[in-house]
């Protein structure tokens, strides 16, 4: 990922679901007019998500999925069934993709009733367009079947359409509804720039160790610079070794202090106590709408037993260095905080556990890698399963016997 692009997170996932043959493929390349996903009569051509980046006039930056057919069969169908309902999980505009020749299925009516349950908003393409000569009067339903779980909802005009993937027949109007519904999603949480008033200095603490990337900053200390920025405001960026200098550099003491959690010890004590102290990953916790959930699940850390596990999951697949903070010095931590025998489980990138039994503690990482629909769809399912979770932030600064201060600027 280079400076120069919205990352991922930050986009809006649009993803095409549907059965086999559908042309879910052919819709998204006629969509993005690139040749993206390979088109073939075959059913099951697509077996893994495919997913890609991209400005799409009029929406704006987009990253747009295509999935593998949700009526697939057999045990490598039954697999890509489950990578459809995980891309589900960071969907924030879903596609619902329908042969209009041969109607909607239950496999159709199935994803319907998850697109509800998960408040998705999204649209019903009836592809195919081109195979009849009044498309919109042979494909257009008025209803969708009362008695399929969730599904008791009419279909305006609004939120069905009749194109060809082939001809190019309405993907233009495609393209306009997606934005209208890109419209109607909820604004964005602001970063850090609602708690400062302008001109306010900010020093950001971010140690350049082995377990820094080579050559870069990670994402939350880019999006935190620039959101700084924006907020008219000051950022001062500096290593925990030279935090001291940059005070004294100072005219006046800085009016928030972001840190690193990793050294938010170190930090905490090198800053004057006056000083208003937090850290990236608790307020990328806030970004992402997880904080409250975060400082009760804490709580846990109290309660661990000899023998209890505790899950530890990353977002991001970057390559494990000596040290690694989910691997390495969590873990080892936890041990000595808490004094317990645990049993310590990792899982990063796309994949986190369904079932969660048999966890006493989830603790995640800031999730800047993932969009908040990602995020709250794991706390959502750690939460139903009455499981703790939290974050690096919050469990090194509750160790660290900071927790108070580092939420008080947030407050
Ligand atoms: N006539 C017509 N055929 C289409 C259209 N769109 C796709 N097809 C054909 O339908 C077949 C399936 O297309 P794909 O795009 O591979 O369908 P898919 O939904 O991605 O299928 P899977 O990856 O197997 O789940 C291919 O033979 C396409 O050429 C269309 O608008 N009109
Ligand atoms: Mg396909």
């Amino acid at each position: 990922m280079s400076l120069q692009n919205t990352p991922s997170s930050e986009r809006v996932h649009i993803g095409f679901f549907g059965c086999r043959n559908a042309g879910k493929s052919s819709l998204v390349n006629a969509v993005t007019g690139q040749e993206l996903a390979v088109v073939s009569s075959v059913p099951g051509t697509t077996t893994d998500p495919v997913q890609k980046a991209m400005e799409l006039l009029p929406l704006g930056p987009v990253v747009i999925i295509d999935t593998p057919g949700f009526d697939d069969l057999g045990m490598l169908g039954e697999k890509r069934v489950q990578k459809t309902r995980q891309t589900l999980a960071k969907t924030d505009i879903a596609v619902l993709v329908a042969d209009g020749i041969r109607g909607l299925s239950g496999s159709d009516l199935e994803l319907v009733s998850l697109f509800q349950e998960k408040k998705l908003p999204w649209l019903l393409i009836w592809n195919k367009a081109d195979l009849t000569a009044a498309p919109e009067q042979d494909f257009f339903l008025t209803q969708l079947p009362s008695d399929a779980p969730g599904c008791g909802q009419s279909l305006s005009k609004e939120t069905q359409i009749a194109v060809s993937a082939h001809t190019g027949y309405h993907i233009f109007e495609l393209k306009e509804r997606l934005a209208h519904l890109l419209k109607e999603l909820p604004e964005k949480k602001l970063l850090v720039r609602d708690l400062l008033q302008p001109g306010s200095v900010v020093v950001l603490v971010t140690p350049i160790d082995e377990s820094a990337p080579k050559g870069r900053m990670i994402l939350p200390q880019q999006m935190m610079i620039r959101d700084v920025l924006v907020g008219g405001c000051m950022a001062f960026v500096t290593k925990e070794t030279e935090l001291k200098a940059t005070l004294q550099a100072l005219q006046n003491p800085p009016a928030l202090v972001i840190t690193d959690s990793q050294a938010f010890g170190f930090v905490s004590k090198v800053l004057p106590p006056g000083i208003p102290l937090t850290s990236f990953s608790i307020l990328m916790a806030r970004y992402k709408g997880f904080l409250g959930t975060a400082v009760t699940g804490i709580q846990a850390l109290d309660t661990l037993q000899d023998g209890d596990t505790v899950l530890i999951a990353e977002g991001c697949t970057h390559h494990r260095q000596c040290n690694d903070i989910g691997t390495v010095k969590i873990p080892r931590w936890l041990l000595s905080s808490t004094g317990k025998k645990l049993t310590i489980r990792t899982c990063s990138g796309t994949e986190f556990p369904e079932d969660l039994s048999g966890i006493s503690l989830v603790i995640h990482c800031g999730g800047c890698m993932l969009n908040e629909r990602e995020v709250q769809s794991r706390i959502q399912r750690a939460v139903s399963q009455h499981i703790p979770f939290t974050n690096y932030g919050i469990l090194i600064s509750k160790m660290n016997g900071i927790l108070e201060r580092a939420l008080k600027p947030l407050e």
